[in-house]
């Protein structure tokens, strides 16, 4: 029976980043009636909620950007080796009206459940407005770094000044001049957002708890001809970063295969050109802790080069993960803000914070009065948001009592027990790992695909099997163990989220090699995945699974 006053489409999407984006230009492209439930105003997705002053992308903006509409990434004229949050969300929007995508979005909506219906083989959706839409196809296009975190600090409540976080920050901005402002938060937000405080603020206060890798990025505006020149190659780098993700020069030389003098030449040479690029100096620098090493130290004798005080500088400087286990971050000015007068670090190591009173921070030595705190305190990255919304499958089997002990996914696309259930960029996909746009185009093409075999083969569901999804899980936790990325207490492993399962998440292989492995699965005839016949009863064996992967 429908539910009263059901909408009914072939593919619901939630989400309207990117991701979901492109889903939905596909989708209609091939027919499907679709339904995208955003929880914001507009499209966009982080690029719609981060506006913090100094946010913008670290993936060049040439490469960060759309491959699939070949006319607009002629057209589209970047202005800036990194764009800034306001010129890619005008390039969202503008994408959302050349393919005309908004009308089928329901923005300002946020979806809070969803089941899988297995009489009727379809999903049925809630949103916190109290519609229902029901769906043969569910697509997750939530993102991976889309539901912000508050921290877990004593008195935060009592603080009666203003607390914003980065990831949703107010889009009539906020007037920071002449305040006593609080940063607390290191990572890639934190480090471009206090340069940019740093110079509005009467007094900034920065607590740090790990100090991070910062790379400069030189940012700079594109000129015409840089951009002609990779724009007339725009096709082959398209299909360069299918294999590689970023078009960073790779080397085929290990850190300590050439001398001291060199590595330094290697990395000078990288730091001057700025970006991500650097981390790619050597290429055994994420699998060999001497090697890393030397990155590491470099990067070290740069910061003690740029900050005056030595006390300050020795704070700045990372020791506890190598370089590159915690992702990455690039900056502009960064470090030189700690020479300014109106600047001060706080080493939350030596001295942490013991609770936030009506208008300051109290450390263990120390009160330090604020009038307003920036939260650039990250994310419950990768399963934040499809664990925010209660999802069903079959057996009554949610998806939060199945990965109470971490997520388990086939190719970090579906999971056992939940038909016609996709994630994109999930846990168990590079995801975080390569520019994330060519993650998205894949996954969404990968779907895609899917839905087409489905159809021409008669089958109405799809799901993985619990064996090859255990074989999945123990390839990717593989792959992390075969580099250094576990040696770091990060987001990647849920470390930055009391109670959440210790588990790395991102697939740490070359999209390349993953876009092999995905192909395949689907040249083979999805294998790996069980599929049910034309509107027949669930199959046996995926009920039988599910049942048995609960009581496990
Ligand atoms: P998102 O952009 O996160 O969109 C997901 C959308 O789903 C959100 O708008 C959210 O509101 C919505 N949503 C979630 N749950 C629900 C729900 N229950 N109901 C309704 N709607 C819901 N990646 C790179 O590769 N390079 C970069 O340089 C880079 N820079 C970044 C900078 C910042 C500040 C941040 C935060 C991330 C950055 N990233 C970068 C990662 C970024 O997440 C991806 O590049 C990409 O934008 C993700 O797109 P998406 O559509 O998958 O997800
Ligand atoms: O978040 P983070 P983010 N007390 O989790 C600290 C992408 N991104 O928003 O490390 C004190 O990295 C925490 O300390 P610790 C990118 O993928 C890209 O900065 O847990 N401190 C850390 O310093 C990025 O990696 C760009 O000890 C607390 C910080 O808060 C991802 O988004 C720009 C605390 C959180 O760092 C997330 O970045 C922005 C507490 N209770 C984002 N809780 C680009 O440049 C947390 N912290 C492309």
């Amino acid at each position: 029976m429908n539910t009263p006053l059901e909408k009914q489409v072939d593919v619901i999407v939630v989400g309207a980043g990117f991701a979901g984006l492109y889903a939905l230009h596909k989708l209609r492209a091939m027919g499907r009636t679709t339904q995208v439930i955003e929880a914001a105003g507009d499209v966009g997705g982080v690029w719609w909620w981060n506006r913090y002053p100094g946010a913008r992308c670290d993936v060049e903006s040439l490469q960060y950007s759309y491959s699939f509409d070949t006319a607009l990434e002629q057209e589209w004229q970047w202005t800036e080796r990194y764009a800034a949050q306001p010129e890619i969300l005008a390039y969202i929007q503008h994408v959302a009206d050349r393919h005309d995508l908004r009308r089928d979005v329901r923005f300002n909506t946020r979806v809070e459940s969803a089941r899988f219906d297995p009489a009727r083989e379809r999903w049925v959706v809630r949103t916190d407005a109290g519609a229902v839409f029901s769906g043969a196809h569910l697509i997750m296009a939530s993102g991976s770094l889309s539901v912000p975190r508050l921290p877990d600090i004593p008195g935060i409540q009592d603080f009666k000044g203003k607390v914003f976080h980065t990831g949703s920050w107010p889009h009539e901005g906020v007037d920071l001049t002449g305040l006593r402002v609080g940063v607390v938060g290191t990572g890639s937000s934190g480090i471009q957002a206090i340069p940019q405080i740093a110079r509005q603020a009467a007094q900034l206060t920065v607590f740090q708890r790990t100090a991070n890798f910062s790379i400069p990025a030189w940012n700079a505006p594109l000129t015409p001809q840089q951009q002609q020149e990779f724009k007339a190659a725009y096709r082959e780098h398209r299909a360069r970063a299918r294999e590689v993700g970023t078009l960073y020069e790779f080397s085929a030389k290990g850190a300590l295969d050439v001398d001291a003098r060199q590595r330094e030449a290697e990395y000078q040479r990288r730091w001057d050109k700025g970006g991500v690029n650097f981390v790619h100096s050597f290429n055994d620098l994420m699998v060999n802790k001497a090697s890393n090493d030397t990155i590491s130290d470099f990067v070290r004798a740069r910061i003690r080069g740029i900050v005056k005080d030595p006390a300050v500088a020795e704070d700045l400087c990372p020791y506890d993960h190598p370089l590159g286990t915690k992702r990455i971050c690039v900056d502009t000015g960064y470090y030189e803000t700690y020479n300014r007068p109106n600047v001060k670090l706080v080493n939350l190591r030596k001295t942490p914070i013991e609770r936030f009173t009506s208008n300051a921070v109290r450390t263990s030595d120390a009160e330090y009065e604020i009038d307003v705190l920036v939260c650039a305190t990250g994310y419950d990255a990768l399963t934040g948001a499809v664990l925010g919304i209660d999802i069903q499958g079959r057996g009554g089997l949610t998806l939060r009592e199945k990965w109470a002990h971490g997520p388990r996914t086939l190719l970090g696309l579906m999971t056992a027990g939940f038909p016609n259930l996709y994630i994109v960029t999930g846990a168990g996909s590079p995801s975080v790992l390569v520019n994330m746009v060519v993650g998205i185009e894949h996954h969404i093409d990968w779907i895609t695909d899917c839905l087409t075999w489905l159809e021409q083969w008669g089958r109405t569901t799809i799901e993985p099997t619990v064996q090859a999804q255990d074989r999945w899980v123990d390839h990717v936790n593989a792959a992390a163990n075969a580099t250094l990325l576990p040696m770091a207490n990060s987001w990647f492993l849920g470390a930055n989220i009391p109670g959440k399962p210790r588990v790395f998440m991102p697939y740490a292989a070359k999209i390349g090699i993953y876009r092999t492995e995905c192909q395949a699965v689907a040249d083979k005839g999805y294998e790996g995945f069980i599929t049910g016949g034309p509107r027949a009863a669930a199959t046996k064996a995926a009920t039988t699974a599910a049942a048995k992967e609960v009581s496990q």
